[in-house]
């Protein structure tokens, strides 16, 4: 089992990781920011190591300051969490190049499925079914204009390099495809130095459906079913719950089986999650995720498992701890991701908590860092909370979620939890009838309202 594990992140997920290590026994150590030096999780790890100046690009993306920080503590692990370095290949390299665990799966996965042509390559060629398209990248306008007269209108141009929202150009009809190609082109280029696009059919408001899968790198997996993510915001995703509403048993077993078998043939090692867009009753794969994920509670509490742990366990060689049989669905769990932003503007909102409460009871489970008196500081991501409910079914959890919410006590910043009343209370949601233009919808009609 590793014996010192360094969190090459900050906030809730690194909290969540100190507290899987701490159940295993596994020393923790905690990196920061100047900016972080009065945070939880450098107050809970065993030992903490401040890596540099508030900036991220200075601080938490540093790798090299990173790799002396494992020197100076002897870690021999780093869990990267989300976000920052999570999917950064040459980071998960540099570590293996000094010995050192990278706990997520192989320098070569993580390059694989972070570039989106490859990934979908790699993912149609073993059978996951993908949104029709180009094969790969597109060269030159003419391409664009072949692949269009197959697939016709509206279609999407994304860039494989992009990912997450990032990079993609809606095309509605044949007289803008020039234009449309050719900026995505250069946006690509300027936002990720590499400028290769592809093109995919534009799938009208799909449901965001994605696969927890876990690996053991060598050719074992297992799905732990789907969460739908849906409800976004401008490609950042708001509530998202598992089960969804909308798969039958079948379909959830169909996709599940469709995933392991490809994640086994790759000898996948760690979690991953698997992205589709569901339309149609049909399944279509987008992209990868090789690293844990923030809504990743939701998935721990209908299972009943710890994925953090499970992480760990799978970079000590240990073998999964559960096989397909032994992983039942019980109930249905929602996670709010509360940020430190005032609505409806969403504007970033940092500061001084004066008063924090968290809900509690059955089924209601807080992941933050938050405590009375913390300053949000301005420099990273907004999440400060992500408040999870279990129940058995989803009425009782949205019951228990309308309960904790009442409860929770966030005082001194602007937090987004009043957009959780509103969710809950509308009809679409409690049918289960949204898809990824939802909210965005009902955010406009809100403020037309506001306005008249
Ligand atoms: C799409 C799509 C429709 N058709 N691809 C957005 C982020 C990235 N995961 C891919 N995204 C989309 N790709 C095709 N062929 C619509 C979206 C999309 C979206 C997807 C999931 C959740 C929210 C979204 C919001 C806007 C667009």
């Amino acid at each position: 089992m590793l014996k010192k594990v360094l969190i090459a992140n900050r906030g809730e997920i690194a909290l969540r990781i100190i507290r899987a290590c701490k159940d295993l026994k596994i020393s923790t150590v905690a990196i920061h920011s100047t900016a972080d030096t009065n945070s939880m999780h450098v107050r809970m790890a065993d030992e903490s190591v401040c890596i540099g100046p508030p900036k991220a690009g200075d601080s938490y993306l540093a790798i090299p300051n990173i790799i002396a920080a494992c020197e100076i503590s002897g870690a021999d692990a780093v869990h990267p969490g989300y976000g920052f370095l999570s999917e950064n290949p040459k980071f998960a390299q540099v570590l293996s190049d000094h010995k050192i665990t990278y706990i997520g799966p192989s320098a070569k996965h993580i390059e694989l499925m972070g570039d989106k042509v490859t990934a979908k390559k790699t993912m149609q060629n073993l059978g996951v079914p993908c949104v029709p398209g180009s094969n790969g990248v597109i060269k030159n306008f003419e391409e664009a204009s072949e692949v269009a007269v197959k697939i016709g209108f509206p279609l999407i141009v994304k860039a494989s390099a992009g990912g997450g929202g990032k990079g993609m150009k809606l095309v509605l009809n044949n007289s803008s495809l020039e234009s449309a190609f050719k900026s995505a082109k250069k946006e690509a280029e300027a936002a990720f130095g590499n400028d290769e696009v592809y093109i995919e059919k534009y799938l009208t408001n799909p449901k965001h459906i994605e696969i927890q899968i876990i690996g053991d790198g060598k050719g074992n997996a297992v799905h732990l079913a789907e969460r739908d993510c849906s409800i976004q915001r401008r490609h950042q995703k708001i509530l998202e719950e598992a089960p969804s509403t909308i798969l039958s048993n079948n379909e959830r077993s169909d996709i599940g089986k469709i995933c392991v078998n490809a994640i086994s043939k790759l000898k996948y090692s760690g979690v991953g999650t698997i992205e589709f867009l569901y339309s149609n009753n049909e399944f279509y794969f987008i992209e990868m995720n090789t690293r844990i994920q923030v809504e990743h509670p939701i998935t721990e509490e209908i299972f009943g498992i710890d994925l953090i742990k499970e992480q760990l366990k799978i970079s000590s060689n240990y073998p999964l701890s559960f096989k397909q049989e032994d992983l039942q669905i019980k109930g249905h769990a929602i996670e709010c991701r509360i940020n430190a932003e005032k609505i409806p503007e969403f504007s970033a909102s940092p500061g001084k908590i004066d008063t924090y409460h968290a809900p509690g009871g059955l089924g209601v489970r807080i992941d933050s860092a938050l405590y009375a008196g913390y300053i949000v500081p301005p420099y990273y991501d907004s999440l400060i909370c992500k408040l999870i409910i279990h129940g058995e079914n989803r009425q009782e959890a949205i019951q228990r979620l309308e309960r904790a919410l009442s409860e929770l006590i966030i005082d001194g910043i602007s937090t987004t939890t009043e957009i959780f009343n509103i969710i809950l209370k509308n009809r679409n949601f409690i049918d289960g009838s949204y898809d990824i233009s939802w909210l965005e919808n009902l955010l406009d009609e809100q403020k037309k309202v506001k306005k008249n």
